[in-house]
């Protein structure tokens, strides 16, 4: 099991805040107003108290990023940039508090929090920290937007922060972000880093809340740009919201991505690469390789390596350095998940569970493959957003891209095969923002993540995620003034 001193640092943290958390805006600190708790997901016991933001509270944020906008756009790409580094180094020195905080709080394995999620957000900070430096020989007459108002999800709580406010810092704009409301407590443990570094005030605003908090930004005039990750479903309605507006707008949405396996693939690294592409962070991954398509000629042997890998896997207390599979975020996402797995049996799915226990309290799910199926079952169709593999066969390469591309949505895929040419042949005709060959969940700063179709639009990361903070600088001439 995990020492017992592992979350004492956290917990010494959240003591000094007394476990109730206001906003943060214009540099300090709210008092806190109408509260909902923050809850460990592994163990159910509450964490902290955090403010649900109001349309009023939203206007302060907005304001105070507003006032902050003329000063920080001002300033020298390489002043910003020294700011941009002092927080990629202030989260490095504070990785593993972070590390803690972020799995106590969603539930996620220790081991990724420590070793994917923090370095990732290190990177990004590094990595715009160099952007900063490059805007006027980069792109030449572009300015930043203003105000940016972000909205974030809860499978990689600091990991998307970083996506959103990295960039967007990086260009001159100024933030209003909204956590999502099951994982507030890193976004507000940043809020104190960039307190730290001595960071303008207003420049970042975390204001925490529900979907209202988050629509109230959606939907405040003098917000420049939204950047939203999260479901279709809300990323519909903030399309809706700010058509016409005049708004910038980014989507990062669902996903069912394929992840192809072809007769003549390293079947053992295949192996692995499926266990990190559906088993990763309890699969609540956009792009999670949810699809399992495989060439019939290797199903069986397959399917019976997969099931055997299965049964290795360790679930249990995300604390414990050994556990590959942690909590799921919330009681509610279980329920999700379990209603969406009977209605796929209730339609002739088989489900293949290992042997073996997950603790009794706690949101914790047996990882689940699921066999038998047509494509017009709900577990194909749905993006399920657990632990949930979905497989089915294919037996010629026009078949993996026709059933790889018979969905709604276009995140990622993943091709495993030892003919280069064939996996080069198959990539470009994948309806996917990402195609991996011969490997899965390959992230880096430098390189532009996002979707086609109903996965949404916009690139993060990389020069297209710069350029979506920037717009040109005839732009700012045809807008209207805001009104305040
Ligand atoms: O997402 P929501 P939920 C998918 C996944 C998951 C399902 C439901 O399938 O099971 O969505 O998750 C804020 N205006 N993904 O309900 O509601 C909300 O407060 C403005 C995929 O938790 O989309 C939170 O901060 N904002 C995904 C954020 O939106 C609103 C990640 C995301 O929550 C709002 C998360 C509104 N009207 C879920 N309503 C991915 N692609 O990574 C809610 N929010």
């Amino acid at each position: 099991g995990p020492a017992p001193e592992a979350a004492d640092q956290a917990n010494a943290w959240l003591n000094s805040h007394d476990r109730v958390f206001g906003h943060f805006i214009d540099g300090a600190w709210t008092a806190p107003g109408k509260t909902f708790a923050s809850t460990n997901p592994a163990s159910s016991e509450k964490l902290a108290e955090v403010t649900d933001g109001t349309t009023e509270d939203v206007d302060t944020a907005v304001r105070a990023a507003r006032a902050a906008f003329p000063g920080w756009s001002a300033l020298s790409g390489y002043e910003r940039g020294k700011f941009l580094y002092a927080i990629a180094r202030m989260i490095q020195k504070h990785s593993r508090l972070l590390a803690v905080l972020e799995t106590m709080d969603n539930g996620k394995p220790i081991r990724e929090s420590r070793d994917a999620d923090i370095p990732l957000v290190a990177r990004h900070f590094y990595h715009h920290a160099g952007w900063a430096t490059h805007l006027s020989s980069q792109f030449p007459g572009m300015v930043p937007y203003g105000v940016c108002g972000q909205i974030i999800p809860w499978n990689f709580p600091l990991l998307m922060l970083a996506w959103k406010i990295a960039p967007a810092l990086a260009a001159g704009n100024t933030v209003v972000l909204k956590p999502a409301e099951f994982t507030s407590l890193t976004a507000l443990l940043f809020a104190e880093i960039c307190e730290r570094v001595g960071l303008p005030k207003g420049v970042v605003n975390i204001v925490t809340g529900e979907g209202e908090t988050g629509a109230a930004i959606v939907n405040h005039p003098d917000v420049d740009k939204i950047a939203f990750t999260g479901s279709t479903e809300v990323g519909k309605i903030i399309r809706a919201a700010t058509a016409g507006s005049g708004k910038g707008l980014s989507l990062e949405l669902g996903g069912k991505s394929p992840y192809i396996v072809f007769e003549d693939a390293d079947l053992d690294s295949a192996v692995e690469g499926l266990v990190e592409a559906i088993w990763f962070n309890q699969g609540q991954v956009c792009c999670a390789g949810s699809r399992l398509l495989v060439q019939e000629s290797i199903e069986e042997r397959f399917i019976a390596k997969v099931k055997t890998r299965m049964a290795k896997l360790r679930v249990g207390d995300p604390l414990d350095k050994s556990v590959d599979i942690g909590a799921l975020v919330a009681p509610v996402q279980v329920e999700r998940i379990r209603d969406l797995m009977q209605r796929g049996i209730a339609e002739g799915a088989e489900v293949y569970e290992p042997d073996g226990q997950v603790p009794a309290t706690g949101c914790f799910l047996k990882p689940a493959l699921v066999t038998n199926v047509s494509p017009a079952n709900t577990l194909v169709a749905e993006e399920i957003f657990g632990p949930v593999l979905v497989a089915m066969s294919f037996r010629t390469p026009e078949e993996a891209v026709a059933l790889a591309n018979n969905t709604r949505y276009g995140l990622a895929a993943t091709v495993w095969s030892e003919n280069i040419n064939l996996a080069l042949d198959i990539a470009p005709k994948l309806k996917a923002g990402v195609v991996w060959i011969n490997g899965t969940n390959n992230f880096d700063a430098a390189v532009g993540f996002g979707g086609y179709k109903e996965s949404g639009f916009g690139r993060e990361g990389g020069r297209e995620g710069m350029a979506s903070y920037l717009k040109p600088s005839w732009e700012k001439d045809l807008q209207p003034a805001p009104v305040r």
